[in-house]
């Protein structure tokens, strides 16, 4: 058996655009998704969240369901636009509530809730004044994020601020497959600055407000990023993609500085007259835990095809196998990044926030999901992240990306990220292969060695 430490935390883990539904529904305001999806071309076959999985509706028996496979935390975020439906106005109790019913439905089941405060869905209100790349958005966000700090303090313990804010603001500003859909990468790095003033200042406030015994993070996604051969060159495209992606978010808020490498290299695209004396205090402030999402890696050498080629940087292939979403898998990238916190970000406590796989599932005809690849890759990286506990990485739970399939964003329904299989028809939900073995895993707090 492969023991994890006594106290380790198993999870799974879901949004709220992604899964929630009822979009229209007790006051709720437009997000930007909301608005995102109606753009011709952006989101396949024109998809939305209006109904994903019901969740809004079906919460207690999603509940009842992480109870039976043993879940003992669940990771969810709240939708703003169902708080602060405007922005300017008072808060809206009806939204307020269902968080309060589905955290007290939680806490019955003994599972603890880990609420995000930003999982992508910005008011589409205040994306008219700017999104991101407005300054003002960065106190909205925060008397969000008090309100909530104070009317939930008392029920929920964990919390994040952001989502992966390197998604919001490249996918979002620059490569515009996400929303709002801009393409400007000086608008990403406007609104990366803003994202993480917003994280500082949220954490600031939950050390006045919040509960005393909580804890607060932030989720960021990693990638580590490997030459893709001995040259220079390709360990200098290495450096860059590693400092566009990884630190550029990492070192501002836990260390208090943007890379120097960085800020030389993006001289080109901005003077940063956006970034005000004393930002870099305010947005290190000490956090209780990182959380990393964990997908894949990359491997680049210097050139100028592909995505990144306006900062020289070519993404490679290597011939590993994928998953269905084309992410080359690389268990050792997790070890690797659990291992690289450590030596170079000091002792904070992780948690693996997400990580998990799409795969093209089949419903055999007795109705089972046979998605041992699925298991596979969650087996081995969970055998990773030991390995990198037993070696020094302070990692204190996972959380399973993700409990049910749902609205994978501009992909639509079409990817399955899912333990359990949903039938958007039916909204049947059946656990998976996968879902039974985790519930093992967590029952015996290891793997099972073949
Ligand atoms: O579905 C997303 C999630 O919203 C953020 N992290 C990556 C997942 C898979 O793409």
């Amino acid at each position: 058996m492969i023991q994890f430490p006594k106290d380790f935390v198993w999870g799974t883990a879901t949004s709220s655009y992604q899964i929630e539904g009822a979009t229209k529904e007790d006051g709720r305001g437009e997000s930007i998704w909301d608005r995102f999806c109606k753009l011709p071309g952006k989101v396949r076959n024109g998809e939305n969240g209006d109904v994903a999985c019901n969740h809004y509706h079906l919460y207690e028996s999603d509940v009842k369901l992480m109870k039976s496979l043993n879940i003992q935390s669940y990771r969810f975020s709240v939708a703003w636009t169902r708080i602060f439906p405007k922005c300017t106005e008072k808060p809206n109790q009806k939204g307020l509530d269902f968080y309060k019913r589905l955290v007290d439905c939680l806490l019955e089941n003994k599972i603890s809730p880990f609420l995000t405060l930003n999982h992508w869905d910005l008011p589409q209100e205040l994306q008219d004044k700017g999104g991101w790349t407005n300054r003002d958005v960065t106190d909205y966000f925060t008397e969000y994020a008090s309100y909530l700090f104070q009317e939930l303090g008392d029920v929920v313990h964990k919390w994040g601020t952001h989502n992966e804010p390197m998604v919001v603001s490249y996918k979002g500003y620059s490569s515009g497959v996400s929303a709002p859909g801009y393409t400007d990468f000086r608008l990403h790095l406007k609104a990366s600055h803003h994202l993480m003033l917003a994280h500082g200042k949220a954490v600031k406030a939950f050390r006045e407000v919040g509960p005393e015994n909580g804890e607060i993070g932030i989720t960021l996604n990693i990638d580590p990023t490997y030459p893709a051969d001995n040259t220079i060159e390709s360990e200098n495209a290495a450096r860059i993609k590693d400092g566009f992606q990884n630190r550029w978010f990492l070192d501002p808020v836990l260390k208090g500085y943007y890379p120097k490498d960085m800020l030389e290299l993006y001289k080109q695209f901005t003077d940063f007259d956006y970034i005000e004396e004393g930002d870099l205090t305010k947005i290190f402030q000490p956090m209780d835990f990182l959380g990393l999402n964990y997908y894949s890696i990359a491997t680049v050498k210097q050139g100028t095809a592909g995505e990144f080629g306006f900062l020289g940087v070519e993404q490679v292939k290597t011939g590993r196998p994928e998953t269905f979403m084309g992410w080359e898998i690389e268990p050792k990238g997790l070890y690797d990044t659990l291992l690289r916190f450590k030596q170079d970000y000091g002792d904070i406590p992780v948690y693996i926030t997400e990580n998990g796989a799409a795969y093209d599932d089949k419903v055999e005809e007795d109705g089972s999901i046979q998605d041992e690849d699925r298991r596979i890759y969650v087996e081995d990286h969970l055998k990773a992240t030991k390995k990198a506990i037993d070696d020094g990485a302070n990692v204190k739970g996972y959380y399973l990306w993700s409990l049910m399939d749902n609205f994978e964003w501009r992909y639509g329904y079409s990817k399955r990220f899912g333990i359990v299989h949903v039938d958007y028809e039916t909204q049947k939900r059946t656990p998976k292969k996968t879902a039974y073995w985790y519930k093992q895993v967590i029952e015996d707090n290891g793997i099972k060695e073949e």
